[in-house]
This record gives C-alpha cells, structure tokens and sequence, in this order.
C-alpha cells in the first residue's frame, strides 16, 4: 500500500487477511458492471465472476469508488448497488479525485481499477477487454486511458484480447510504444474479443499460468515498470464468427456516428447497441470470456503467490 493513499483506500476484511498472508488476489473492474452490461445480466456475471476465482483458489477484490473512498473487495449489496444503479460515473484514472471529493458512486474503468490495484498491493486483474484506439482515431484521436496506465502500472491485466470495435492494428502499435509486453495465451494469433482469433500475429505466446507468473516476476524483477496484457482468447463454444459480428460493429459504429456518441460514452454505446443487434449473443460471448478470463487471473495469481 502506498503511504499516501492509505486515508483513501478501504480494503475488505477477506482481501486485506489475503494480502498480509501474501495469498493470491484477483483484482477486478465495475465498469464492466455498471456501464459495460445491463441488469441483472450484469450482476449474475459479477457474483459469477468472483465465485470462478474462490473456487479456483483466490480471492476475488472487485473494485469502484463508493462513500468517497477507493474500495477494494465490495460486498454483495454494493455489487447489487453498481449493478441496478443508474447514476454511476465511470471512473478513469483522471476521474478519481472527482470521484473521491464528490463521494458519487464511480465505477472503475481498467486504468484506474489498475492503479487502484497497485495501491492495495494487488499485481493481477481480469476483465473482459482493455480499451485501445478507436476506429477513426485519426480525426477523433479516441484512445483509452487503459494503455496509458498498462505502460505505467506494475498490474497485469488478463483480457480477451481487445474490443473487436476498437482499430486493433492500431492498439497494438499504441501498446508496443507504451512499452506494454502483450501475451497471447495458448495463440499465436491476438484474439479479438468476441473471435478467438484476428489477423493479428501476438508479439508474445506462453502456454502456462506457470509460464505467465515467470514473466511477470522476472519483468518486475528487472524493475521494467508497467503492466503485461495477458491475451485469452473466447472459449471456441461461445465465439461469435467473424461475419456476424463484424456486421454488428459496422452497423453499431454508423449509429453511434449518426447520434454524435463520443468520448467515455462510445464504448458502453457501441457494447450495448451490439447486444440488441445480435439479440443478445455478443452479451452471452462477454459474459462468458470475462468469466474464462477470471479463472485464468486466478490460476496465474495463484502460480504467482507461490514463487
Ligand atoms: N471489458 C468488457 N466490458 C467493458 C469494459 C471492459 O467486457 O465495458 C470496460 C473497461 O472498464 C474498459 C472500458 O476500461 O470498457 C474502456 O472504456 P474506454 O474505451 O472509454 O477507455
Ligand atoms: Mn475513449
């Protein structure tokens, strides 16, 4: 824990008694909760999500900003409070102060549950899909806040590749200059979100959790500061092919330009406006890479608890 945002951080009993026994911990965002899904979608896909990681071993920290404090591991009621909510910021890393002084409930995105993360002494962290350079960003210049913080934040972010709506050449040359290890996981292919695969070759393959925890302890070892995004691709039952859910992105990208959607709106638009395109198979495929994703964050916490 960093001295001074100790008077700001409030860490659950069941994640702090974890991490003074250095026992493996899995970070995870709200966003994805309050902006990312509906209700009560959103809700089974959180309590699902942590219970993936108690039975694997770990201990699930889901992480917002509440009664203006950075909390570290909600309880039930507050996941439910973050899942029905309506009037939720989301919470970037530049947000947070806002969100601390104005003591509104602020779901967090990937960057700031990272940094929040460090704080609490937490290295690994599973999500559904990092944010990246958005389609057009050469006249919009819409690039997530979340590579920034992967180039500066010792947290490791598992993730089913990136948002198939984002410019995914173009993530990952913005995630090569931020100096961000990318691993693709059991692939030689970047998997793209809602597809196992991309045209994408991965800079990075390793085959293990062990293999994975090995890196980060050498990578932060060696002091090279910044996260590693760790690239699980979707189980192949739940991938949506390629042709459908391209079309989808298409059609949701022409919306969200029609109705002048921009800057942290975009992403929840375009996910939500997915869903109804695909009559709710694009929700089925995210719920189900965020959960594979978790136990992959639990069984690399786990292999690197015990190095
Ligand atoms: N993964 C999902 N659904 C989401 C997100 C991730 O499956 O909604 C969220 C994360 O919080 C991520 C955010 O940080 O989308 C990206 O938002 P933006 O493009 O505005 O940076
Ligand atoms: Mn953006």
């Amino acid at each position: 824990m960093t001295a001074p945002a100790a008077q700001d951080l409030v860490i659950s009993p069941e994640v702090a008694a974890a991490l003074k026994d250095g026992a493996p911990v899995v970070a995870l965002e709200s966003t994805i909760i309050s902006h990312g899904m509906a209700y009560p979608a959103n809700l089974e896909m959180a309590s699902g999500v942590e219970a993936i990681i108690r039975d694997a071993g770990a201990t699930p920290a889901t992480i917002a900003v509440l009664n203006g404090k950075l909390k570290v591991g909600l309880e039930p009621g507050e996941l439910e409070l973050f899942a029905r909510e309506k009037d939720v910021l989301k919470a970037s890393t530049h947000d947070l102060p806002y969100a601390l002084i104005t003591k509104r409930p602020a779901a967090t995105t990937v960057a700031a549950t990272m940094r929040i993360a460090a704080m609490a002494g937490i290295r690994i962290f599973a999500t559904g899909g990092v944010g990246g350079v958005h389609r057009g960003w050469n006249t919009s210049l819409d690039i997530s806040a979340d590579i920034t913080e992967l180039g500066r934040t010792n947290v490791a972010v598992i993730s089913a590749g990136a948002k198939a709506i984002l410019d995914l050449p173009a993530t990952m040359e913005a995630l090569e200059t931020a100096g961000v290890p990318v691993i693709a996981y059991g692939t030689d292919t970047f998997p793209a979100f809602y597809s196992r695969e991309s045209d994408l070759k991965a800079p990075l393959r390793l085959d293990s959790a062990a293999d994975i925890a090995a890196f980060l302890d050498a990578k932060w070892r060696l002091d090279l500061r910044g996260g590693a995004l760790i690239a699980n691709p979707i189980p192949a039952e739940h991938e949506i092919p390629a042709a459908i859910i391209g079309g989808a992105i298409e059609t949701a990208l022409r919306d969200a330009k029609a109705q002048n959607i921009a800057a942290k709106a975009v992403t929840p638009y375009l996910l939500g406006r997915i869903v109804e395109i695909t009559a709710g198979k694009s929700l089925a495929a995210n719920i189900a890479l965020v959960k594979n994703n978790a136990l992959l964050g639990a069984e690399i916490a786990i292999a690197l608890a015990s190095r």
